[in-house]
């Protein structure tokens, strides 16, 4: 089976999922064996990798430890389409649907297109809304694009239905790695009202409260990454709260 048609299916049945996010950048071997047998133990569904500034070893180093100590899905959301990369299983192709940035909304995806198919990945169309979470992120920084409002939700919720109607796969809500606070669940509320696409919540979320809310707002599958880093335990503890519901 697809790792798509997982997420679906795992949606469908009302059941959440969790992914990790590790950004590969600056890390060494050892941080990736560990990291890799925290997000075995804790019981995650999918490991995403990818980041802002990565070197081709990194990920190549990364991927390979994870795949040595664990048996997780292993997802690309990519920084740059230099982060492409076979030993991977999946790969979010991302359009940054929020912005008006051209190279990001089909740009980059044109140069990254061979790449992709030559590597053999499977591609998971995705919907990347970048909200607005109080700072500014790498992710906004890098993708020289306005979010949008934090307080806007139609906003978010009619531009969710216009990737749904070009045909995208997943929606991927994020507040951008490091926000100071999660999306809010009235925006997340809104988007699934509008769209039967599986629904990503990223960006901020530090606590099973946190997860619990945005699952119950309608996300399918949550992220976390910066929590992770710092304290790996909370893995377990935020796992377990997403997966009871
Ligand atoms: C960012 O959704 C991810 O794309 C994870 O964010 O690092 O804040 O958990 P955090």
């Amino acid at each position: 089976m697809t790792l798509l048609k997982l997420i679906k299916r795992t949606a469908i049945a009302q059941k959440k999922q969790i992914a990790l996010l590790v950004d590969p950048d600056g890390r060494d071997v050892a941080y990736f064996e560990m990291m890799a047998k925290t997000a075995q133990e804790a019981g995650v569904d999918f490991v995403f990798v990818g980041g802002s500034l990565i070197g081709d070893d990194q990920m190549d180093m990364c991927l390979e430890a994870f795949k040595r100590n664990s048996s997780l899905p292993l997802i690309l959301f990519p920084g740059s389409v230099m982060q492409v990369n076979a030993k991977a299983d999946a790969i979010l192709f991302l359009s940054l649907i929020s912005g008006r940035n051209a190279e990001m909304l089909i740009g980059r995806q044109v140069v990254a297109a061979p790449y992709v198919k030559k590597a053999g990945l499977e591609v998971i169309a995705t919907g990347y809304m970048l909200i607005d979470s109080g700072r500014g992120t790498t992710a906004l920084y890098m993708s020289n694009t306005l979010p949008i409002p934090a307080d806007k939700p139609q906003i978010a919720s009619c531009t969710a239905m216009a990737g749904e109607m070009l045909g995208l796969q997943v929606i991927y809500l994020d507040g951008g790695s490091g926000a100071e606070s999660p999306i809010r669940g009235e925006l997340i509320r809104e988007v699934r009202k509008s769209v039967e696409l599986p629904i990503i919540v990223g960006g901020g979320i530090r606590t099973e409260e946190q997860a619990i809310e945005a699952c119950k707002a309608g996300a399918d599958l949550v992220v976390v990454g910066t929590i992770a880093e710092r304290d790996p335990d909370k893995l377990a503890s935020i796992t377990r709260a997403v997966h009871s519901l």
